[in-house]
């Protein structure tokens, strides 16, 4: 990995196969946490995480990208799990995706903040890892989950997909890589900045 040290701090100029059309990728520290900025459906990761809903039956924003670009299979064999509820986490092939599995969770809709959200979204990110380690994968990608649809605030929600990632690592670093994965602009700053402040 070739690494350029730029206004004091370090960015990593890799360009891995499986980060290409990527158009941002910032490194985050040494555990392999990183934020890149694009489309999920593009990487070549172990497993991608999808927000998906109860039925696990599809829908809008990050979901029906995967659904999309995954092809039917991905709903046949999403028919035969029988939903799932929300804070837990499902696991299926990638099908038509380059990512081998999808870990489909499903997060807390947003409702003021005073009806456990926060636990569940921070659930959502321990049962997708935990699964993705029973599962022997390496590398996974998040998306935001809940912050679209389901409109958990941004900043409060990443404090918790950052916490619960890096305290899961703290305690199993099973993980070559951990990907957050932001779709716009405001949601890559937002990481980028969050991010700068832990210390792995
Ligand atoms: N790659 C990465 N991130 C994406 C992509 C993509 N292709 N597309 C959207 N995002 P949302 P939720 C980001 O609404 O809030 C669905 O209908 C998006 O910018 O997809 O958990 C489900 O079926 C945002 O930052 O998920 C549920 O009914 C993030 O993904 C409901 O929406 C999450 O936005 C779940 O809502």
């Amino acid at each position: 990995m070739l690494v350029a040290k730029v206004g004091g701090r370090f960015h990593s100029l890799r360009t891995d196969i499986h980060l290409t059309g990527l158009r941002r990728v910032e490194n985050l520290n040494e555990r392999g946490i990183r934020v890149v900025r694009g489309d999920i459906t593009t990487l070549d990761v172990d497993a991608v995480v999808n927000a998906a809903n109860t039925t696990l039956l599809g829908g809008g924003g990050v979901d029906g990208a995967i659904h999309y670009a995954a092809g039917p299979e991905l709903l046949e064999e999403c028919r035969r799990l029988g939903g799932c509820p929300t804070g837990e986490a499902r696991v299926t092939r990638g099908h038509a995706l380059k990512a081998r599995w999808v870990i489909h969770t499903v997060g807390p809709i947003w409702k003021g903040g005073n009806r456990g959200e926060a636990k569940l979204l921070a659930a959502c990110y321990e049962s997708s890892l935990k699964l993705a380690a029973e599962h022997q994968l390496k590398s996974i990608a998040f998306p935001a989950i809940s912050t679209g649809a389901y409109a958990y605030p941004l900043k409060e929600a990443t404090e918790i997909a950052i916490a619960s990632v890096t305290n899961f690592t703290r305690q199993a670093d099973v993980f070559d890589e951990i990907l957050f994965c932001c779709y716009t602009g405001e949601d890559f700053a937002m990481y980028k900045k969050l991010l700068r402040a832990v210390k792995a």
